[in-house]
């Protein structure tokens, strides 16, 4: 008889992540849980099911530039997906951006948002980028716009639940110049009588370039300051906006990403003057959390496949699942993808405290240095994990048709955006200059692993002395200090993971949680790493590397 192997098959995503509905079970109260975690069952077989049926016919069919009309004019109209337009609606009616915003949960909304985020995302076809960058807008015009009528009704807009009034919004930030140093932004704000702005010069990266707003940064004669464009007037053309081209990407496909230039594109005004990249930050802290959340979404998603294959495909005599290496190798994985979450939800619980005012001194400056931490190590985190689960069906995993290459098109790109790996480790740097905020993350880890029990007291040992060893990271000066930046700053987040794991593992103990098990292994085996190691190699043996590779000269 002739073999077909059966292809791996997506149950429930929220009743099969274990890991998931332990860490809200700790997390949540129990009436916000009450609350919580019908809305999550419920969405995550929509994941498995019409959502993902939705992103499929997305990715199969990508945005199209149609620059010219029949007859000659210039439009510059971006076509996409009927699905893609339906991924839209859903995101206003699950109120994916809303429910941060309505706040009826008080602090425990952003954990609720961010949790349904983590569903949506990999059923999404990477409309979340759309949605981040919706709701760091929401977020900069809740803090910047109240004043102004237009700015106020945009907001409105942004956190709308119905799908008729929905508007997501893009961030204009990169030139041709640079993404990472926006210091040389070319596009020019003039100022008119009104009070508006016409901006005039070229963004150079555009994602989501359908949305109905941007906030963008255009120089004045004060400095560097932050925009709002509404795109389109009422019959929908641009408004001084010419589409270049789309760009044609690794992953992402179903996403538009437009070059334009902007031709005196109308503007106003978002914070104070002079201020843009202060202002656009605030943007960019929330965006970050998202792409942190995507990433551990994008690493549990290609696990749940691999593991079911595992069940599915024999070799050697026995299914993969039963071969103890491969089995190891998915273990790893189920490792990773535990870490990644806890630092997730950790990072989504302080942001909402933050948000609601509930939040302590110190919790404001552990978020601050979380946010760039949890962004860089899970970007990375779910770049590895991709190849690895690409792997794990062998050369399946190669094939386009079976779906699985977008795992890791799609995954590289979160190391990218929204800052890339260094950048983010070089604002690990300026946080910890700016606020302290070092000493209060250390000890707030110390704090979650001094009621280990004594089963995990080898973990806990290895937390304290990787918080013993970032406390006495002493760079010799500044080239030294941004030279072991990123590992300086992979190892802060190896560092909390541990401690939250280690909390994790030890609550779950405690209350007889159905994953008490397996908490414990992952607490176990994270912290049996060295958390925070010392640079391979001396300062001296670095600058002659780079010397040798000829970079530095
Ligand atoms: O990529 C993009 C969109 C992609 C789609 C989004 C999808 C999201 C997830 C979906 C998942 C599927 S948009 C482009 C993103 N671009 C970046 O991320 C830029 C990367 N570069 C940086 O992050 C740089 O560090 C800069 C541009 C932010 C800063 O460079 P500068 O010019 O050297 O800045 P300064 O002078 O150090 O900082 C200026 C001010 C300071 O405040 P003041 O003036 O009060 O002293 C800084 O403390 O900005 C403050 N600041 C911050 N504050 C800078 N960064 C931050 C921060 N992160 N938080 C708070
Ligand atoms: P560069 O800044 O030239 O960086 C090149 C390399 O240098 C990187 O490895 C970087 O880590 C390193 N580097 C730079 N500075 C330092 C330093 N001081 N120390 C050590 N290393 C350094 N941008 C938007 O504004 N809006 C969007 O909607 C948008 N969408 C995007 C969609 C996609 C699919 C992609 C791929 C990008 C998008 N971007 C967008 C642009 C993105 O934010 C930038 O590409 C990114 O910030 C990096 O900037 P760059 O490309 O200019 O790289």
């Amino acid at each position: 008889m002739t073999f077909f192997q059966p292809p791996p098959s997506l149950g429930n995503t929220f009743t099969g992540d274990a890991a998931l509905r332990s860490q809200l079970r700790r997390l949540l109260p129990a009436d916000v849980h009450e609350r919580v975690e019908p809305d999550l069952e419920r969405f995550g077989a929509r994941a498995a099911g019409d959502l993902l049926a939705l992103a499929d016919a997305a990715e199969a069919e990508p945005p199209r530039h149609v620059p010219y009309d029949a007859w000659g004019r210039r439009v510059d109209r971006i076509e996409t997906s009927e699905a893609w337009r339906a991924l839209d609606r859903v995101s206003a009616e699950e109120g994916l951006v809303a429910i941060a915003y309505e706040r009826a949960l008080g602090s425990w909304s952003r954990v609720h948002q961010l949790a349904k985020l983590y569903l949506f995302h990999p059923s999404s076809a990477t409309y979340s980028c759309p949605l981040a960058m919706t709701d760091g807008a929401a977020r900069c015009l809740a803090r910047h716009g109240a004043h102004d009528a237009e700015l106020a009704d945009s907001y409105a807009h942004l956190t709308s639940r119905d799908p008729a009034r929905f508007w997501t919004s893009g961030q204009w930030m990169t030139e041709r110049t640079g993404g990472s140093d926006v210091s040389r932004t070319s596009t020019v704000a003039v100022s008119l009588d009104d009070g508006t702005w016409r901006l005039h010069g070229v963004k150079w990266f555009t994602s989501a370039t359908t949305a109905q707003m941007a906030l963008a940064l255009g120089r004045t004669d004060a400095g560097l300051s932050l925009f709002q464009v509404r795109l389109r007037d009422a019959d929908g053309a641009l408004r001084g906006i010419r589409v270049e081209r789309l760009k044609e990407k690794l992953g992402t496909r179903a996403l538009p990403t437009a070059e334009l230039t902007l031709d005196g594109a109308p503007a106003r005004l978002v914070g104070e003057i002079g201020r843009g990249v202060r202002t656009v930050a605030e943007m960019l802290n929330v965006t970050r959390v998202y792409n942190a959340v995507c990433a551990a979404a994008g690493m549990r998603r290609g696990l749940m496949l691999a593991r079911d294959y595992a069940t599915r495909r024999e070799a050697f005599g026995r299914p993969l699942i039963d071969q103890p290496l491969h089995a190891a190798t998915l273990a790893d994985l189920e490792l990773e993808a535990r870490g990644a979450l806890a630092l997730v939800l950790h990072v989504a619980a302080l942001l909402g405290r933050e948000e609601c005012g509930d939040a302590t001194g110190d919790e404001r400056a552990v978020l601050r240095l979380l946010t760039p931490v949890a962004k860089l190590l899970t970007g990375r985190q779910a770049v590895a994990a991709a190849s690895e689960t690409l792997e794990a069906f062998g050369g399946a995993g190669y094939v386009e048709d079976t779906g699985l290459p977008r795992l890791l098109r799609d995954a590289q790109v979160l190391a990218i955006w929204e800052g890339t790996t260094n950048v983010l480790s070089l604002d690990v740097l300026r946080a910890i200059e700016r606020d302290g905020s070092l000493a209060a993350l250390l000890a707030d880890a110390t704090r979650r692993v001094q009621a280990a029990p004594d089963a995990l007291s080898d973990a806990a040992t290895s937390v304290g002395a990787a918080v013993d060893a970032l406390a006495a990271a002493r760079p010799a000066d500044r080239d030294d200090a941004e030279r072991g930046a990123r590992a300086f700053a992979m190892s802060l987040g190896r560092t909390v993971i541990g401690a939250l794991l280690l909390e994790h593992a030890t609550w779950a103990t405690r209350v007889g949680d159905v994953d008490a098990a397996a908490a414990t292994a992952a607490a176990r085996r994270w912290c049996a790493r060295d958390l925070a190691p010392r640079p391979h190699a001396t300062d001296h043996d670095i600058v002659a590397l780079l010397r040798e590779c000829d970079v530095t000269h």
